[in-house]
């Protein structure tokens, strides 16, 4: 009997139909939907294999039901949608999508930075809205990104490609980090700096650390009072690791300047959220790895995983590596 698949997204024809030359697939279809709880819970309780997105909770309640369950493809970096000690328990391998999203994620943080810093989104709907009727020395006047500093907080493999992107810019790398990274103080000149120090001192502080116990509502009210007034804010990682309420207090108070957002506390957000309605936020629907190169190279790297459990190899990107003992 074929192994059983199920994608819990609608994944173009070509990697549909790879999937489907050797195994029985199923997928969810509607591309304006997540895949419904019950149905998830239903399909992977049949399934050898699921092919996940990090909205999908895959959890000890999931894999309590699914017996026959060998492993999880889940399509980010990011795995913190995954329970990884049941999965080990239940023998389950899970495997994520990284390296191929790193310039591509570090590119759009690099434009959320940029159209934070000057305005972009706002002066389009300017435009947009007729709204564009002379010109003014002051009209939509941002702020300088070269010569400025930024903080980097997480200095993993997107970390460092954005601080690659702000040497080009010829900013100043801040970077707090669990570990030094040798390699960029070398080869960037980033200098290392304690979470508060990078707070004080960085004209832009940018969050992409992944999200764990250690990241989870890492900055508060009191981290946003440390930063400059002019300080602008970027998170294109996780939205938890914010206290998203705290940073809209910030923002009303004038306590930053602005903030750039890929993600939020809860995805995707409502028509009535507070960030919608300030001018000086721009906010994107979680499109970090979103270009169309990368998107298919990260379902081939689940493709390449699925097969390889399949075929006993050990998958190229396991990440609960001890799921091989039990
Ligand atoms: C994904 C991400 O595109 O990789 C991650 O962790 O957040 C994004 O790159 C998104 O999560 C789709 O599952």
């Amino acid at each position: 009997m074929r192994p059983f698949v199920y994608v819990t997204r609608k994944v173009p024809d070509e990697i549909y139909d790879r999937l489907a030359a050797k195994y029985d697939v199923e997928m969810w279809t509607e591309s304006d939907k997540a895949v419904p709880r019950d149905i998830l819970l239903e399909k992977a309780a049949k399934a050898n294999a699921l092919l996940t997105v990090i909205s999908d909770a895959v959890d000890e309640d999931l894999f309590s039901q699914a017996d026959q369950l060998k492993v999880v493809a889940n399509m980010a970096v990011g795995f913190d949608n995954i329970d990884l000690d049941a999965a080990s328990r239940h023998g389950v391998s899970i495997c994520n999508t990284p390296d191929v999203l790193t310039d591509t994620t570090a590119d759009l943080t690099f434009a959320l930075l940029l159209a934070t810093a000057r305005r972009v989104t706002e002066a389009a709907e300017f435009v947009k809205y007729g709204q564009w009727t002379s010109w003014a020395p002051m009209m939509l006047v941002g702020t300088d990104v070269h010569h400025k500093k930024i903080g980097i907080v997480g200095m993993g493999k997107i970390g460092t490609a954005v601080a690659k992107r702000a040497a080009g810019f010829d900013m100043e790398i801040l970077y707090h980090n669990r570990n030094r990274h040798e390699v960029a103080e070398e080869m960037l000149g980033a200098q290392y700096r304690t979470f508060d120090e990078l707070l004080t001192e960085a004209d832009f502080v940018v969050c992409l650390a992944p999200l764990n116990e250690d990241t989870r509502g890492l900055f508060q009210r009191e981290h946003f009072q440390k930063m400059k007034d002019s300080a602008i804010f970027i998170n294109a990682s996780r939205g938890p690791i914010i206290n998203e309420q705290s940073l809209i207090e910030a923002l009303e108070a004038n306590e930053i300047a602005a903030a750039g957002l890929d993600v939020f506390d809860k995805e995707p957000i409502d028509a009535s959220h507070p960030f919608l309605t300030m001018k000086n936020v721009v906010a994107l629907p979680h499109i970090g790895s979103a270009s169309t190169e990368t998107r298919m190279a990260m379902m081939g790297t689940c493709c390449d995983n699925i097969e390889a459990v399949f075929e006993d190899r050990p998958p190229k990107t396991l990440v609960n590596k001890d799921v091989l003992q039990y």
